[in-house]
């Protein structure tokens, strides 16, 4: 485990945020006691066509590990596509609890394909019961219940694989592990907490192929890998198991069949991949306006800048501080980004003050709408978060979605408030700062000091800003369960391992009658939702960007996620990487980034100047720190300051490429980003790799990865590639090449033979500008002579659809001219669209090997150029 926990605890004693095992309470089980569970026999076999099922009826003496053993279940196993498998086990007599619907819509399973077209089979015995599934091509089994029996109770469900030895598993939710899990000693823990947000989407591959499972769970649960197997250990729900058929020559199948049931990625506008800079600790308007004034100064193109909760009136949603972030001053900042083509995003967290008579809209209106999640006996269920004791929306009432709206509306209203581009949402695992046993949450509030005081004096009310910047342009449930402390215990790591530690207790009732226990790692993906239907709402036609600390399965299809508190280190600097990758190329939240320079802690000069290159190759680029952190914005040392130009240069100039990626995404699942055994499936060395990775299909990313240091050995597949700024080509042999002398200015990218990549001839201090640039196009020939591209083009997500149907927009850009790499010598003759261009048209480096051809024809009309 990259984790170190020795490292780790003073850092979690100090600021309660890293992700740890140092509170490891989870449930030890001696193996061999759960395999001699007599697990179940199968009988009433029905086969028609696609669809098999089956009764399962226990098999033996009850073993009651952590409960009774279920006497009798249901199979149903669905052949829903060529490469998808569906296999759900139920309880006939109990509708035990399921992901809802209305949070992640299932694929239809209404036509069954044929089994004998499909590319997995569902192979079975029926006594004992067990199940496998096979790669029909290559007879590969990819998961087996084999010899491990299968453990239905009421508060624990346990399915066992088998694996091969040293297996390559990458997946099993959100976590800052290696991005290949170690397949003999992991074990992951899926609970939503504060520092943990959790999706529970597995990919494994093997040499022969990449496939892929997903336990359709939002139960706690802990997922053991150890040598030679899988185990899943559940504290409720069913077993509704998808097994993707993925590919034997191509991963990114994986990736499109498992979009293809939780859902396609949402585009996000064009703004949102600019810069985005944040801090938790902006002491006042006058610091906010500073930090947007003196990325101007410095030339560095800031596109959004963000407040954290300190705006807040004493941390209370949808208020601002009159003294400290007057609304008057406020709206100021909003109108000059406005004015300026830049954006502004403001955090709003779930928890709402619960403040009874004191006139406070927000709590008042949620308590007329009836929209707080509830304890069993009905009232309130309170919690303690920055404003002191709180309420939480439960986004299963049916108010929940009219409240939300109408608090944005009123709050982020263009007119009166306060003119948001996107919406940053956090603390929705969700979190609590009461300890257990949150019995006296007033109490707390004192001890704690909720909500905290202001530590400066208030600045005055008209202090003049943006002086020096030159203008860029009810109800109680019975049930039987025990929901605060099931017998199996999983491995939370929030103090004490108790399920309700840190966060709302698990025994709160939905008004569907879902109970906190079942739905808590819904919570942020079910706030993501509401507050993206929020955001449309107030501006409609308008594509938003909304980020989420919290994720379940399912979540990118609207909104993005950062990857939570990070330190300011080397290793959440790398492990970042991981993450990244976990998000947008197996789970599909493809707008991920982690806090640039880093949240917690100090960062460095170098560490920031490394982490802002690094970190221009996240979809979602943001630096982001803490309160009690020194500044670290890219203008606050020369060397970052150089660093964020240079890169940010490369990425604006990359923009409609990334931009494009994500449309392609959405559209069909493909991952904007990937490891590099996503593009060389073939070559073993590219598993473990999670210190590169591929930024959209093409751009290769080796960033240094050492403190202090201006070397780095990078693997270089058996490939071409060219370097990005020179265009100069490489060719890699399948080895690791060591690179000297990389500055801290800079950072290895190559561009992988094959593409053609649409370049914007030079990057600008907005998006908005850029979209005025002509496009450039760089042939990167690959080892066959040949090359390929796509650019998607549109308003950016700024208009809507106009009647006609199709996208209004204009662009009044040309191709400046056309760069192809890796030509031998100059061409006797070039022809554009069959006529010979001028001369002084053509410029030929034999140097580098790049021959330029200036086009100079509109972008919306194609061209020609014929070498000879
Ligand atoms: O308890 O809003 O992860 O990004 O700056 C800390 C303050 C609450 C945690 C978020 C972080 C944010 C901070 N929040």
């Amino acid at each position: 485990m990259p984790v170190s926990n020795r490292g780790m605890l003073a850092r979690v004693l100090l600021s309660g945020l890293a992700i740890s095992r140092v509170f490891a309470q989870g449930t030890t089980t001696d193996p061999a006691v759960l395999d001699a569970c007599p697990g179940y026999t199968a009988s009433n076999v029905k086969v028609n066509g696609g669809t098999l099922t089956a009764s399962l009826t226990l098999a033996g003496k009850a073993c009651n590990v952590f409960g009774t053993d279920i006497a009798s279940l249901s199979l149903e196993v669905v052949y829903e596509t060529v490469n998808r498998i569906h296999v759900k086990i139920t309880d006939p007599n109990d509708a035990r609890y399921e992901v809802p619907e209305s949070v992640l819509p299932r694929p239809s399973s209404a036509n069954p394909v044929n089994p004998k077209s499909a590319a997995i089979k569902f192979n079975y015995t029926t006594s004992p019961f067990t199940f496998a599934i096979q790669r029909t091509s290559t007879n590969e089994v990819l998961f087996s219940t084999a010899s491990h029996p299968i453990i239905f109770e009421p508060q624990y469900l346990r399915v066992k694989t088998n694996l091969g030895a040293n297996a390559n598993i990458y997946g099993l939710g959100e976590h800052t592990n290696d991005f290949r899990l170690d397949p003999d000693n992991t074990t992951l823990t899926l609970w939503s907490r504060d520092a943990y947000g959790v999706p529970t989407g597995t990919n494994f591959t093997g040499r022969r192929g990449t496939h892929a499972v997903l336990l359709l769970s939002s139960n706690g649960m802990d997922i053991k890998l150890t040598k030679g197997a899988l185990e899943y250990n559940v504290i409720g729900g069913v077993l509704d198991f998808y097994f993707l058929a993925g590919s034997t020559t191509d991963p990114t199948q994986a990736a499109i069949q498992y979009a293809e049931v939780v859902g396609l990625s949402a585009e996000v506008p064009y703004w949102s991949f600019g810069l985005h800079q944040c801090r938790f600790g902006y002491q006042n308007y006058i610091d906010v306006a500073d930090v947007i004034s003196n990325y101007s100064i410095a030339k560095i193109p800031l596109e959004t800048m963000w407040t954290d909760i300190d705006y807040m009136d004493r941390r209370r949603i949808f208020t601002v501080d009159p003294d400290y972030f007057p609304l008057d001053r406020m709206r100021e900042i909003v109108e000059y980004l406005h004015g300026q083509d830049q954006h502004y995003v403001l955090m709003t967290d779930p928890a709402v003050g619960y403040l009874p008579g004191e006139g406070y809209g927000p709590f008042d209106r949620g308590t007329a709408a009836d929209v707080w999640l509830k304890n069993a006996n009905g009232s309130d269920h309170l919690g303690l978060v920055w404003p002191g004791v709180t309420v939480w929306p439960d986004w299963f009432s049916p108010n929940a979605q009219d409240y939300w709206n109408n608090e944005f509306n009123l709050f982020y209203n263009p007119e009166t408030g306060l003119d948001i581009d996107g919406a940053w949402i956090d603390m929705n695992e969700p979190s609590s700062f009461c300890d257990l046993p949150c019995d006296d949450p007033f109490a707390q509030a004192i001890q704690q000091d909720l909500p905290p005081a202001r530590s400066t004096s208030p600045p005055p009310p008209d202090a003049p800003i943006f002086q020096n910047t030159p203008p860029v342009r009810r109800r109680s449930l019975e049930r039987r369960d025990n929901l605060l402390t099931p017998q199996y215990s999983i491995n939370n790591a929030a103090p004490g391992g108790n399920l309700s530690s840190k966060t709302a207790y698990t025994d709160t009732v939905h008004a569907n009658n879902l109970t906190e226990y079942d739905a808590h790692n819904l919570f942020g993906t079910m706030m993501s939702v509401a507050t993206h239907g929020a955001m449309l709402a107030r501006r409609p036609g308008l594509r938003t960007l909304v980020i989420t600390r919290s994720t379940f399965v399912g979540a990118g299809a609207k909104v993005g996620k950062w990857l939570g508190d990070n330190f300011s280190d080397w290793e959440h600097y790398r492990n970042s990487i991981a993450g990244m990758l976990g998000m947008a190329t197996l789970y599909q939240v493809p707008m991920v980034g982690a806090d640039i320079c880093g949240y917690a802690e100090d960062t460095t000069d170098l560490l920031c100047a490394r982490w802002a290159m690094l970190g221009a190759f996240y979809p979602f680029m943001r630096n982001h720190n803490a309160d009690t952190s020194i500044s670290q914005e890219f203008y606050r040392w020369p060397v970052v300051a150089q660093a964020a130009q240079n890169v940010l240069d490369i990425r604006y100039r990359l923009m409609d490429y990334i931009y494009t990626a994500f449309h392609t995404a959405s559209l069909t699942g493909a991952p904007v980003v990937s490891p590099m055994w996503f593009k060389y499936p073939k070559d073993t060395a590219t598993y473990p790799i999670d210190l590169q990775w591929f930024f959209g299909d093409s751009i290769l990313v080796s960033p240094v990865t050492e403190e202090n240091s201006t070397s780095v050995s990078i693997y270089v597949p058996n490939d071409i590639f060219y370097d990005f700024l020179t265009l100069a080509p490489i060719q890699g042999h399948g080895a690791q090449v060591q690179l000297t002398n990389v500055s801290f200015t800079e950072i290895p990218v190559y561009i992988k033979g094959g593409a053609i990549l649409p370049l914007r001839a030079n990057s600008t201090m907005t998006t908005a500008e850029l979209r005025e640039v002509d496009f450039e196009f760089v042939v990167a020939p690959g080892t066959d002579g040949t090359a390929s591209g796509s650019l998607y083009v549109d308003d950016g997500g700024f208009n809507t659809l106009t009647v006609t149907g199709s996208f209004a927009f204009k662009t009044g850009v040309n191709t400046s001219r056309a760069r192809f790499l890796n030509v031998a010598k100059a061409p006797s003759s070039v022809l554009l669209n069959g006529a010979p261009v001028k001369k002084g048209a053509v410029v030929y480096n034999a140097g580098t090997k790049v021959l330029d051809v200036t086009v100079g024809l509109p972008f919306t009309k194609g061209f020609t150029v014929t070498l000879h």
